[in-house]
């Protein structure tokens, strides 16, 4: 399998974020994409490689224009500070022009702030994802996006959740072209950007599985009754799951939602790939043990699709990279035009 990394990301580290009406330490940092890639370094049938960092014209197909000009040019003018929103919008005339110089006229949380850097760095996801989608697209079982900043919560034109541009909406986008695509995120947060994106359309199907948001972020998106809309109506479905889920109670959820995607009939399958779902990450709240991603993988390989993965989330340092490996493990073995294993 290729892993295509989103390469340098150091010059997008979040000093801290805002919870609560506190600062507190900043999760979502470089040291993830380390551990990530140390974990599975020493599996000889996966090509590790460096995405390249290319023109992303077709991000203007999932993100609004004006939103990725705020953030190339708000990342450009910033020096050593961190720019976080202090004010939501609030306006109750809809069709005033946005306010370009307000973060938060783009952006839906405290958690996510603007560097310098964090323009470049989440185009090289982007690419990351992308290239992967195409080394699907040209025939290849499987390929996966590893690296920062995630994407899943990333919307049309708004960021939060830690993510800028959602490379997994981008994937699916791409792969659109060519057939149907089916996304299942399955980040212990609801992927309410990629819902968002594809929230009227029928060439992608979206399905969520997740915490509960009444309790857990994103809060306001990802109940079970969001279902799409106009002609997308019934081409999403959220699986809100209870806070300690482990292991039994997650596994018949993933095989309705692969049901229910499988009905699409697609000719390919992106998967959000969260490992915050991990019992012991710093704030997920599921239960699932590092064994168990072995099993979810193969659940999702029974699928039988082109398989795109595009790391989410995930932020024990520690087990990151066992969690990967577990993962991967199924898909590598006995792949497609491999006799090694
Ligand atoms: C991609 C992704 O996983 N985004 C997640 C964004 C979650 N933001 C909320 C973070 C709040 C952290 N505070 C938890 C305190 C636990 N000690
Ligand atoms: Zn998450």
């Amino acid at each position: 399998m290729r892993v295509f990394a989103s390469g340098p990301n150091e010059n997008h580290r979040p000093p801290y974020e805002f919870s609560g009406g506190r600062v507190e330490r900043a999760w979502e940092i470089p040291d993830r994409v380390t551990a990530l890639l140390d974990g599975i370094a020493g599996d000889s049938r996966l090509t590790i490689e460096q995405a390249t960092l290319a023109k992303l014209d077709c991000l203007h197909e999932i993100h609004d224009p004006d939103y990725l000009a705020f953030l190339k040019e708000t990342c450009e003018y910033l020096k050593d500070e961190a720019l976080f929103p202090s004010v939501f919008p609030y306006r109750s005339d809809s069709t005033r022009r946005p306010n370009r110089r307000q973060p938060g006229e783009y952006c839906f949380d405290t958690h996510t702030p603007l560097l310098a850097g964090t323009f470049e760095a989440a185009c090289r996801m982007a690419c990351a994802a992308l290239q992967a989608a195409e080394a699907i697209a040209r025939g290849e079982q499987f390929a996966y996006a590893l690296g920062r900043p995630p994407g899943h919560h990333a919307e049309r034109a708004k960021y939060g959740g830690y993510s800028y541009l959602n490379g997994t909406a981008l994937a699916a986008n791409t792969l659109a072209k060519l057939g149907p695509v089916a996304v299942l995120d399955v980040d212990v947060h609801h992927g309410n950007g990629t819902q968002h994106i594809f929230y009227e359309r029928t060439d992608v199907r979206t399905a969520s599985i997740h915490g509960d948001p009444t309790n857990l972020f994103p809060y306001f998106s990802g109940y079970a009754e969001e279902s799409g809309t106009g002609r997308g109506l019934d081409c999403n479905r959220n699986f809100p799951l209870q806070p300690g889920t482990g292991d039994r109670d997650y596994q018949p959820v993933l095989e309705t939602a692969l049901e229910w995607l499988s009905k699409a009939r697609p000719a390919f399958l992106v998967v959000a790939l969260g490992f915050d779902t991990h019992e012991l990450d710093p704030i997920g709240g599921f239960k699932l043990t590092t064994k168990y991603f072995t099993r979810m993988a193969a659940t999702i390989r029974q699928l039988n699709v082109p398989t795109v993965l595009v790391q989410e989330g995930g932020y024990s340092l520690q087990h990151l990279g066992e969690c990967a490996a577990a993962f991967l493990q199924p898909l590598t073995f006995m792949e497609r035009g491999d006799n090694s294993a």
